[in-house]
């Protein structure tokens, strides 16, 4: 392959460079004076990626001009995101990065609640750098998959990683999908020869990443870390593979120096025996005629541990060090976040959705589940740019038939993915932080997702830590819940596993109506939301009837027939479901039964059941799960003074618990119970047993009864006017 030369750089292109390089030494040495002073608490940093981060910004702007881009670093690509900064024009980036290291109201990163370095920019393409080392990789990849979801044929995207983290999973994961989906991703591995501590030896795998690289399909690259012109040219070329070729590369950029230790929590003295990039670079410079002597940072022999003192730092950083001191004692004296604004940013407004009217006297919908899933995937593949991703998805219309005929109709954009959870998650945050599109991934059955958990975390954090600039628009599906012999790995709940994850929104529809109407309410939104779909429900037609559905004998028959045959219902615009809305599904005053998913459907029978006998039950189908409608049941419980908790997940420390706490706290005494599955490790495959110890609409029944024969009392300690209700005093 003949590689494409890097355009020369001109003598101001180089000085500039040498300029940023210098102004994040300076920033960075005098954070470390600050932490040895004890007026900083944590730092990490980049001394010694300066020329390496310059060269590659550069390269990378001139191979790209700056369009359909991504970059997700890590926590030493300060100097490359400021390089990139300045060439698409953001001025004073460093100064923002000191307002992030000083934790200040003013940083416009993440407002004081990232650590520094934490850095992100999304109109320029740089995506939020996390802790988690390997998940950048995820996001990135997820990144260019939209792009090229979305048509652009000239993208390009890269991320960094560590040599000591290219054993994490994550690479792996990242690696598959560049090379499954042909992704124009580079992949950088910054090569210091040490994480934190451990040594290469101990901590690294892979002995060849050439070999790695090319097992994947990728294109090796690899450049000496302090080469400034060797950087310059490699990025350069590495670039225009991936963009030429719409491919993966990976670049082992080695050699690198790490100049003040990992972080402030080891030893950060400045190591005077490491290469210094920044000595290297300025003699080259003048070598070249580009500086003078004069300029540039000379070694002097000096004592004590500061940088400062064994520097002599030239005109050009003496100039850039000024600016840096008058910065740092601007941002010192700007404000600190203020404690009363820690909720702003948990997640995004809901989007305003009228209540949707009174439905209870809508015959039944001949609809499925699963052909309303269908259906509202095609209006969200329709009306805006989107993808579907997960295992099986395409070819067979998912396991359970809820992505049926949309790869007929959507082609590349319905995608059978790789057996990888992670994969599929991780990328889906990734292009779901594009402003406009929506990542509609599927898990193949909910007892996998535990896989991508710290996914969902992260998904969960990624809008309050970034002061709602980084925005997943996810929405992650999932079948759930014991159903018909499933067994172990096929049964599991999961909502008790996730209803505490911060961030996310956590649904689980029961109807087909709420199943569609939720869908689209989600993809309005534009955060993270999760739907946990009960196996139990994808065949059944609980509900009511879509506006427009047909009502004649024919007709009902055609459509049934067309979603058997795995068709895609048509259903009418408008429907849409508001999230974080319970929904009365039968009103009564004696008990007050909240439920979710088949917990909801289960409730309702009894409810029914009951009403023969004279006995109120109000069911209270919650819909969205997290966060739950607690004014609904508040108001339901207030009216009934005893409340039931029914759904197919485990009580035992899981989201019944936390109804039940929000509801005795409100109403201290109220009677209360929880039913779900037994609290046994998991579901057999025989389904006599998985009926002994699923729920069941037996168990919710004798549940209920129970509850109604207990009396009520009030503590009196809460202030409720809780009066006996009808059923216990008549
Ligand atoms: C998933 C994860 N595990 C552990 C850590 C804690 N940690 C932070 S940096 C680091 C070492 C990384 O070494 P390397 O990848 O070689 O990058 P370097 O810091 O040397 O550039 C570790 C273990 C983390 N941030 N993320
Ligand atoms: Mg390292």
């Amino acid at each position: 392959m003949s590689k494409p030369q890097a355009p020369e750089l001109t003598p101001d292109e180089l000085r500039h460079a040498y300029r940023v390089a210098v102004r994040n030494r300076s920033m960075d040495e005098r954070i470390v004076r600050l932490l040895s002073q004890g007026r900083v608490k944590f730092a990490i940093y980049g001394p010694g990626q300066e020329s390496h981060a310059t060269a590659t910004a550069l390269a990378w702007h001139k191979a790209t001009g700056g369009d359909d881009f991504g970059f997700c670093g890590h926590y030493r690509s300060g100097t490359l995101v400021s390089m990139w900064s300045e060439l698409t024009g953001r001025e004073d980036f460093v100064k923002d990065v000191l307002r992030q290291q000083l934790s200040k109201a003013t940083d416009p990163f993440s407002g004081g609640r990232q650590m520094v370095n934490h850095l992100l920019d999304m109109e320029r393409g740089i995506l939020p750098i996390q802790s988690p080392l390997g998940m950048n990789l995820g996001k990135a990849a997820g990144w260019a998959q939209a792009l090229k979801l979305m048509g652009k044929t000239k993208s390009f995207v890269a991320a960094t990683i560590g040599d000591g983290s290219t054993a994490e999973i994550d690479l792996h994961d990242a690696m598959n999908a560049i090379s499954v989906w042909s992704l124009p991703m580079l992949v950088m591995v910054t090569d210091n020869e040490v994480a934190i501590s451990t040594k290469p030896h101990e901590g690294r795998g892979i002995k060849d990443l050439k070999a790695y690289a090319e097992a994947f399909d990728l294109e090796f690259f690899e450049a000496k870390g302090t080469d400034f012109f060797a950087c310059y040219e490699t990025a350069y070329q590495a670039a225009r593979f991936c963009i030429e070729n719409q491919k993966g590369a990976l670049w082992h950029v080695h050699g690198l120096s790490r100049l003040n230790g990992h972080s402030s929590a080891g030893n950060y003295r400045f190591d005077l025996d490491q290469p210094d990039p920044i000595l290297i670079f300025g003699q080259e410079l003048v070598e070249r005629g580009v500086l003078t002597e004069d300029d540039i940072v000379k070694r002097i022999s000096g004592t004590g541990a500061d940088y400062f003192a064994h520097h002599d730092l030239g005109g050009i950083m003496g100039e850039e060090d000024a600016i840096v001191g008058r910065w740092m004692q601007e941002v010192e004296g700007e404000p600190d976040p203020d404690p009363n604004t820690i909720a702003e940013w948990t997640r995004p407004p809901f989007p305003a959705v009228a209540d949707p009217a009174d439905l209870s006297d809508r015959p039944r919908t001949n609809v499925t589940y699963a052909g309303a899933l269908r259906a509202a995937h095609k209006h969200i593949l329709e009306s805006r740019p989107s993808g579907v991703w997960g295992q099986d998805v395409g070819h067979l219309g998912g396991v359970m038939q809820a992505t049926a005929g949309l790869k007929d109709l959507f082609p590349n954009r319905v995608i059978d993915a790789p057996i990888n959870e992670p994969l599929i998650v991780g990328t889906a945050v990734g292009a779901g932080m594009h402003p406009d599109f929506v990542a509609l991934p599927e898990i193949q059955f909910g007892d996998y997702s535990l896989n991508a958990y710290h996914w969902l975390v992260h998904m969960g954090n990624l809008y309050w830590s970034s002061l709602g600039q980084a925005k997943p628009s996810v929405i992650l599906r999932m079948p759930t819940d014991p159903f018909g012999g499933g067994a172990m790995y096929h049964s599991m709940s999961v909502d008790g596993f996730f209803s505490p994850i911060p961030g996310l929104v956590l649904c689980m529809p029961s109807t087909s109506y709420d199943a569609y109407g939720l869908m689209l309410s989600a993809a309005d939104y534009g955060g993270p939301v999760v739907m946990l779909e009960p196996k139990y429900c994808y065949r059944r037609t609980n509900g009511p009837a879509f506006p427009g559905e047909p009502t004649d004998k024919a007709g009902i028959k055609a459509l049934k027939d067309h979603i058997r045959r795995g068709g895609i219902p048509d259903i009418g615009e408008g429907v849409r479901v508001p999230l974080g809305k319970g929904i009365i599904r039968h009103a009564g005053t004696d008990l007050t039964l909240v439920g979710w998913g088949r917990g909801a459907l289960f409730g309702l029978e009894v409810a029914e059941k009951l009403a023969e006998e004279g006995i109120g039950v109000e069911v209270i189908d919650l819909r969205t799960i997290v966060p739950p409608d607690m004014d609904l049941v508040f108001e339901s419980v207030q009216k009934t003074g005893r409340l039931l908790v029914v759904a197919d997940d485990r009580p035992f420390a899981g989201f019944h618990r936390e109804i039940q706490a929000q509801v005795v706290e409100a109403f201290p005494g109220v009677p209360t119970k929880a039913v779900g599955m037994k609290n046994v490790p998991a579901i057999a495959q025989n389904e006599m047993i998985e009926e002994h110890t699923a729920l069941t609409p037996e168990r919710t029944e004798e549940a209920a009864r129970a509850l109604l024969a207990s009396a009520t009392r009030s503590t009196g300690m809460g202030g409720w006017n809780w009066m006996p209700s009808r059923y216990v005093t008549g």
